[in-house]
């Protein structure tokens, strides 16, 4: 099975996706994300000008060696860009091989060892008020864990909540990419927030129960100590997890968090391999892993860096926003469904315009994603249908306290 053509897709049905297909000498499609939000054509032009021309002609079936290839043979490693590309690369040759084997991918990653993947879903609100609705909404939507995000008062638009309202679109739905000209800017205050976040809990528990799985994001703004306090602050509310409480390249800040909380965390989702985690997990600091397939080096990448996870008692919770593309998200549920220390999957819908340029087979229902039984990944991409949608330049925004100074957003 020999690889014949490689193409870069970039194509924007709602959002902008990167795409890499692979054609192979006996009619073979295999398709692998490449998309890194907002820093999207830096990818392609990895894929197209640097790592195409690797691969024509190589034997499609040596995932680890087309893997060490590209991450030892570029001599430069890590880093998003570079481990975004490579799993473009080594989940279309996953698809590849379990089309030629006839079975859906995660039968090839050793079977199933559960009977779906428990997902949440993404509630918010400007106030309480919206924020139950939106709650209500997930329910009835089948949602069994959901992610509780609120506006901070005297913060204006903030992480995880829309501040635009589209005609016709749902108030909770929230796509932070903005297509626009340069980043849009928002305000922030760690104070404000931190005094605000545990009454949102407090009235989400006493209206919704205590079964509820609840998530939160800190979406890397606060210091250690401030992220201690939160976590203490909200241990009443019994959360599934407290996400990037702290910016996350410095592994070492959540010693500080655990000596003072027990509730769980979760980090990583802007994490590229499984070298950046290995404090996090050799010490124990990190109950969840946020990182996705498609910017973790594929299958062969976030495999690795689970197994190394399972070993210190740590579970995935795959990031799951709409920037991971349909493609991404197909191999994220191949992954879960087959390895044993699954925690739980984020799931962002994405806007039915996507499904114009990809056909999937992943389905939800009662609370528990499924990736299909299709074979490969089961997912297709209509070309000529993602020629019709032409990437748009999208920033995410940027994050200023008061004064002027850039926040980690
Ligand atoms: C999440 C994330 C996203 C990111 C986005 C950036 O937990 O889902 O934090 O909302 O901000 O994916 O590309
Ligand atoms: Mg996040």
């Amino acid at each position: 099975m020999r690889i014949e053509s490689a193409e870069v897709v970039v194509t924007s049905p709602g959002r902008n996706f990167v795409t890499l297909r692979l054609t192979t000498d006996d009619g073979l499609v295999g398709l692998g994300d490449g998309t890194l939000n907002g820093r999207e054509l830096a990818v392609a032009s990895y894929l197209r000008d640097h790592v195409a021309p690797l691969l024509v002609g190589r034997d499609a079936h040596r995932i680890e060696d087309t893997w060490q290839l590209l991450h030892r043979g570029a001599y430069w490693r890590r880093g998003p860009v570079t481990m975004t590309a490579i799993a473009a690369v080594d989940v279309a040759l996953w698809d590849l091989k379990a089309k030629a084997a006839g079975m859906p991918l995660y039968q090839l990653l050793g079977g199933a060892s559960r009977n779906g993947l428990l997902a949440y879903g993404h509630a918010s609100g400007r106030d309480t008020e919206e924020l139950f609705d939106s709650i209500r909404h997930h329910l009835d939507e089948g949602f069994r864990a959901i992610r509780v995000q609120i506006s901070i008062p005297g913060v204006g638009s903030v992480y995880g909540v829309s501040s635009v309202r589209a005609a016709g679109e749902r108030a909770d739905h929230y796509e932070p990419a903005v297509r626009a000209g340069l980043s849009i800017e928002e305000g922030w205050d760690t104070r404000a927030y931190l005094r605000h976040v545990p009454t949102v809990f407090e009235a989400v528990r006493s209206e919704f129960g205590a079964e509820l799985p609840l998530l939160h994001d800190g979406h890397h703004r606060m210091t250690p100590i401030q992220a201690a306090r939160l976590g203490r602050d909200l241990e009443p509310y019994d959360l599934f997890w407290l996400e990037d409480c702290t910016p996350t390249e410095d592994q070492e800040a959540l010693r500080l968090v655990r000596q003072h909380t027990v509730t769980p965390l979760a980090i990583g989702e802007v994490l590229s391999s499984v070298w950046d985690y290995q404090t996090l997990l050799r010490e124990r600091l990190v109950d969840f892993v946020r990182s996705s397939v498609t910017h973790t080096g594929g299958i062969t990448g976030l495999r690795r860096l689970l197994n190394l996870a399972a070993l210190h008692g740590a579970r995935s919770g795959m990031h799951g926003a709409t920037d991971i593309s349909p493609v991404g998200m197909a191999a994220a549920l191949h992954l879960g469904l087959a390895i044993h220390n699954f925690g739980i999957q984020e799931y962002m819908p994405h806007p039915d315009v996507t499904g114009a340029v990809f056909r999937t087979s992943f389905a939800f229902a009662n609370g528990l994603l499924h990736p299909g039984d299709e074979v490969g990944l089961g997912v297709d991409l209509d070309v000529s249908a993602a020629d019709r949608f032409p990437y748009e330049p999208a920033y995410l925004p940027v994050a200023r306290l008061a004064d002027g100074t850039v926040h980690d957003w």
